[in-house]
C-alpha cells in the first residue's frame, strides 16, 4: 500500500514536471507580430519597418519583419509566421487584389490581419470589411500636392496653359490613383487645361519605373516646355524629375511634388542646389508603423479589436521646412 501511494505520488510529480516544462517555456517565449511589406528597399517601408520595432520594444513583443514582393511569397510568410506561432501580423501586400487569400489564410492560421497603406480588396474590388486598415487619406493628399502645385507656379509665373501636368500613373493600385487624380483635379479646378494632362503609366511603383514612363511621355509631349508632375510616392516624382533632367529639363522649368517624405526625398532636398523636386506630402511612417503593430498585438493578446479604417494627415514638406516640420512630427 505505502509502496503503490509513493509510486502514485511519483508518477503525479512526474507528470506535473512534464506539464509545467512546456508551459514554463511558452511563457518565457514572447509574442510575435508580422509586419509584412511590399517593397522592403524603399525608405517609407524601411521607416515602416523602423517604427514597428519602436513599439515592439515599448509593449514587449517580438517583430518578425518580412519582405513580399510576390504573392507566392506573400503566402510563404504567412505560413512561416503561423509556423512561428505568431499571433497576428500588419501587411502591405504586393498586390492588393490578394485581399480574399490573405483574409483566408490569416483565418485558417487563427492570425489577427491589418492592412497597412494599401487597403486590400475583395474580387470585385470592394475593401475587405474585416480587415482593419490604416493609410492616407489619398485623394485629400494628392490634392494638396496640386494646390502646391498651382501656389509655386504662381510664384514662378508661369502660365497654367503652357505647362504641362505628367501623372505618373499606376492605376491598379486605388490609393495611387486617387492621389494623383487628387492632384490633377486640383490644378484642372484651377484653370489647366485638360488637354495638358499626360498620364505616365509606371510599370512598378519605383524611380525606374517611374523614370522609363516619364521618358516616354516628354519624347511624346515636347511641345510643352514647363511642367508639373504628381505620383503616387516620392520615387514617381523623383523619377519624372530625373528623365525630365535627361532631356535639358531642369529646375527652372520643373516642378515635381511627392508623397511620402522618406530618405528619398530628403536626399533631393539636402543636395547644394535645388533640383526638380520642389517638394513632397510628409505623411507618417510613424503612426503607420508603430500604431499598426501594437494594434494586432492588442487585439491579439487582450481582444482590443483596432477601428475599420483610420486615415492619415499629410503636410506639405519642402527644403526650407524639413527639419523643424519633421521634427514636429516625431520623425
Ligand atoms: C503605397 C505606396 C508607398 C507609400 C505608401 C504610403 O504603399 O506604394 O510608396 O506611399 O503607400
Amino acid at each position: 500500500m505505502n509502496k503503490q501511494r509513493r509510486l502514485c505520488a511519483a508518477l503525479t510529480l512526474t507528470a506535473l514536471t512534464l506539464l509545467a516544462v512546456p508551459l514554463a517555456v511558452r511563457a518565457a517565449e514572447p509574442v510575435k507580430v508580422g509586419f509584412l511589406v511590399k517593397q522592403a528597399e524603399e525608405p517609407w517601408f524601411q521607416d515602416e519597418w523602423r517604427y514597428a520595432e519602436q513599439a515592439a520594444k515599448d509593449k514587449g513583443f517580438t517583430l518578425v519583419k518580412i519582405g513580399i514582393p510576390n504573392g507566392e511569397k506573400m503566402m510563404a510568410a504567412i505560413d512561416n509566421l503561423a509556423a512561428q506561432k505568431a499571433v497576428g501580423f500588419v501587411i502591405c501586400a504586393p498586390d492588393v487584389k490578394l485581399g480574399v487569400a490573405v483574409n483566408r489564410a490569416a483565418k485558417r492560421h487563427n492570425l489577427k490581419v491589418m492592412s497597412v497603406d494599401d487597403q486590400l480588396v475583395d474580387g470585385a474590388g470592394k475593401p475587405i470589411a474585416d480587415i482593419p486598415h490604416m493609410g492616407i487619406s489619398g485623394y485629400e493628399i494628392g490634392n494638396q500636392a496640386g494646390l502646391a502645385m498651382i501656389a509655386e507656379m504662381k510664384v514662378r509665373g508661369w502660365k497654367l496653359d503652357e505647362v504641362g501636368a505628367l501623372r505618373v500613373a499606376f492605376d491598379q493600385l486605388p490609393t495611387a490613383r486617387d492621389r494623383t487624380m487628387g492632384a490633377i483635379d486640383a490644378l484642372k479646378a484651377a484653370g489647366l487645361p485638360v488637354a495638358n494632362v499626360v498620364d505616365a503609366p509606371q510599370a512598378k511603383t519605383d524611380t525606374e519605373s517611374a523614370f522609363n514612363a516619364a521618358n516616354i511621355a516628354f519624347t511624346k509631349n515636347a511641345k510643352f516646355k514647363r511642367w508639373v508632375a504628381v505620383g503616387l510616392n516620392d520615387e514617381a516624382a523623383l523619377g519624372a524629375v530625373r528623365a525630365a533632367e535627361g532631356r535639358g529639363i531642369k529646375q527652372d522649368a520643373m516642378l515635381a511634388i511627392g508623397i511620402g517624405g522618406s530618405q528619398t526625398a530628403l536626399n533631393e532636398f539636402t543636395k547644394p542646389t535645388p533640383t526638380g523636386f520642389f517638394g513632397t506630402v510628409l505623411i507618417s511612417p510613424k503612426r503607420h508603423g508603430y500604431e499598426t503593430a501594437v494594434a494586432v498585438f492588442e487585439w491579439a493578446t487582450q481582444g482590443k479589436a483596432p477601428p475599420p479604417v483610420t486615415l492619415t494627415a499629410g503636410t506639405l514638406m519642402t527644403r526650407q521646412n524639413q527639419t523643424e516640420l519633421r521634427k514636429q512630427m516625431g520623425l
